[in-house]
């Protein structure tokens, strides 16, 4: 079910027992019977009694000291009172487990959840029992060749439960799922629909705007389903005018309450238009991570943190890298009128031809959507970031997902992000099937970084095979120590602000040169962590390409950066 935070629940947040188990023997000794010696010659050996303590949501690394670079098997248990009633239904919902989620209740497996960045539930109705319920889980988080990214990111593998865990009480018919936005290019027309689940499936459903003075009446069908279809004189949301509605959707068992944003987002031509009229995207890449504290990032506080960064650096857009971020950060940025680009973790390396990556990246799709699509904040689904056109079948699964995304929503744009263009006597050419299924083409380039400028700047000449198409540098950057002002030598650049600096204007002068440029994004906004990145001088675990250090201190670029937002 979606909007949890609005439904009858009980957080589940807080300290959880756990057992670090980095053999993974929990599952042969079944940690989740909770065993205990009944003659002398028993001996449990994996038990949570005596054991640690962590904080959900949260990931584990950063807790203790001895978890920092574990990938592998934690066991977390808490225990809930209950008091069963028998008119309800009860639901155990996680907003986030990295990566693999295996769920047990009083001694039972009732289900489990792969992929680290989107929301999964179960219904306990049957299985919750008066009194005391002992909840177990089993987090993995190790790496997979075949998991959904692949096995290799430049990102930090935080494990653990990083998101909230709640209990969800409804009636035994309720409204579980909506969807109310505004009709494709339309301002004042909005398209939906609602999906009840349970045995009244057949009720009337009314969705009110009180502001607007607006009741609309529909009806759910035997399968509890009701077409939304009505008109108001909506006050636009925008970066200007972040205006959200007080929405009520009720049914006759059932209400759920909402606050959502109307607008529309459209390509038009070789322009991205919002509202009907054409917007720059002043844009910066974020990673789901308070750089303060070195932490995965999950609350309203972390949330806020990034966004005003963003905010201050004069930006509309935050391109949430490379997986969907929690909840929080969504809805902080729409109250802040900053659009949110979301992203499925499809990264690198990934696995096209391996027979189940399919359909994992499906779900995940339909996690993504299935949360988010009731934000106004939410302008782009971005499906895919980096990946290698020769990879087999890597443009036949791509493909598929974009058509797979347009019948889940076909109100946003939709994008691959790519790095496959070439860059060659100052001259780039882009070419990418992919493009092809792409609202936007949306590049990756590091000149001045990964590559030397084989020219000036001013002159780069552009060769895309897509010209109909509004252009989006996705990322463009280069990393720095924070205060490292020495000169850079000849050879290396040294990770000096200067260098950086350089890059920002010499790539500023080459944006000039993009034909239907509707858009860019630095890489990125904080120095973030990443597993790859070991230089023991400069690097120690950081990607220093932050516009701003870990300690949140501004490096020389975010100004060139500042500035030109300014001047869009
Ligand atoms: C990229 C990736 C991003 C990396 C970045 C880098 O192209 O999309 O995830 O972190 O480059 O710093 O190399």
């Amino acid at each position: 079910m979606i909007n949890v935070q609005s439904r009858n629940l009980t957080s589940l947040n807080g300290d959880w027992q756990v057992i670090i188990d980095p053999l993974g023997a929990g599952d042969w000794k079944e940690v989740w019977k909770e065993k205990k010696p009944e003659k002398k010659t028993d001996f449990i050996e994996h038990s949570f009694d005596g054991g640690p303590m962590l904080k959900v949501p949260g990931d584990f690394n950063s807790q203790l000291c001895e978890l920092t670079y574990f990938e592998g098997n934690v066991w977390y248990k808490k225990v809930f009172n209950y008091k069963s009633d028998a008119e309800k239904r009860l639901f155990l919902h996680f907003g986030a487990v990295n990566y693999l989620a295996n769920v047990y209740l009083n001694g039972e497996k009732i289900g489990s959840h792969e992929g680290g960045f989107t929301p999964f539930q179960f219904e306990i109705t049957d299985k919750v029992k008066n009194g005391d319920n002992v909840l177990v889980v089993k987090v993995d988080n190790r790496r997979l060749n075949n998991g959904v990214p692949s096995a290799g990111y430049d990102w930090f593998n935080y494990g653990g439960i990083t998101r909230d865990v709640n209990l969800i009480e409804t009636n035994n018919t309720f409204i579980e799922d909506y969807s109310i936005q505004l009709k494709k290019g339309n301002l004042n027309n909005v398209l939906g629909w609602v999906k009840l689940d349970g045995t009244k499936a057949k009720q009337k459903v009314t969705i009110k705007i009180p502001e607007l003075n607006k009741v609309y009446k529909t009806k759910a069908n035997d399968d509890g389903y009701a077409s939304v279809e009505f008109a108001s004189n909506f006050s636009l949301w925008s970066p200007q005018n972040p205006k959200r509605y007080k929405v009520i959707i009720e049914s006759e068992t059932d209400v759920v309450v909402d606050s959502i944003g109307f607008r529309s987002i459209e390509v038009q031509g070789t322009k991205v238009v919002l509202n009907k009229k054409d917007i720059f995207l002043k844009a910066v890449n974020i990673h789901e991570e308070n750089p303060l504290k070195g932490t995965r990032a999950h609350s309203k506080e972390d949330a806020l943190l990034l966004l005003n960064t963003a905010k201050e650096l004069g930006c509309n857009l935050v391109r949430l890298a490379h997986y969907p971020h929690n909840e929080n950060i969504v809805k902080e940025a729409e109250k802040m009128g900053l659009m949110v680009w979301s992203e499925l973790p499809i990264y690198q390396f990934m696995q096209f031809s391996d027979s189940v990556v399919p359909q994992k990246m499906e779900t995940m799709l339909k996690e993504m959507v299935s949360r988010d699509k009731n934000r106004s904040s939410v302008i782009v689904w971005s499906l895919s970031n980096e990946t290698y056109p020769g990879t087999p079948n890597r443009n036949e699964a791509l493909v598929e997902l974009t058509q797979k995304c347009k019948t889940l929503d076909s109100t946003r744009l939709i994008t691959n992000v790519i790095n496959s263009q070439s860059y060659t006597n100052n001259s780039f050419i882009v070419r990418d099937e992919l493009y092809k299924y792409s609202d936007l083409v949306a590049l990756n380039e590091y000149i001045g970084w990964y590559l030397p400028w084989e020219g000036k700047p001013a002159d780069v000449t552009w060769d895309i095979s897509f010209p109909n198409k509004p252009v989006f540098i996705s990322e463009f950057g280069g990393e720095a120590v924070y205060g490292n002002n020495t000169k850079p030598t000849d050879e290396a650049a040294n990770w000096t602000e200067t260098y950086q600096e350089q890059i920002y204007k010499d790539q500023i002068e080459m944006f000039n040169t993009i034909p239907n440029l509707s858009g860019v994004c630095p890489w990125l906004l904080f120095d973030y962590r990443s597993l790859g990145r070991m230089n023991q001088l400069y690097q120690n675990g950081y990607n220093r390409k932050g516009l701003l250090s870990e300690k949140v201190e501004k490096k020389k670029a975010w100004y060139i950066m500042h500035d030109y937002f300014k001047t869009k």
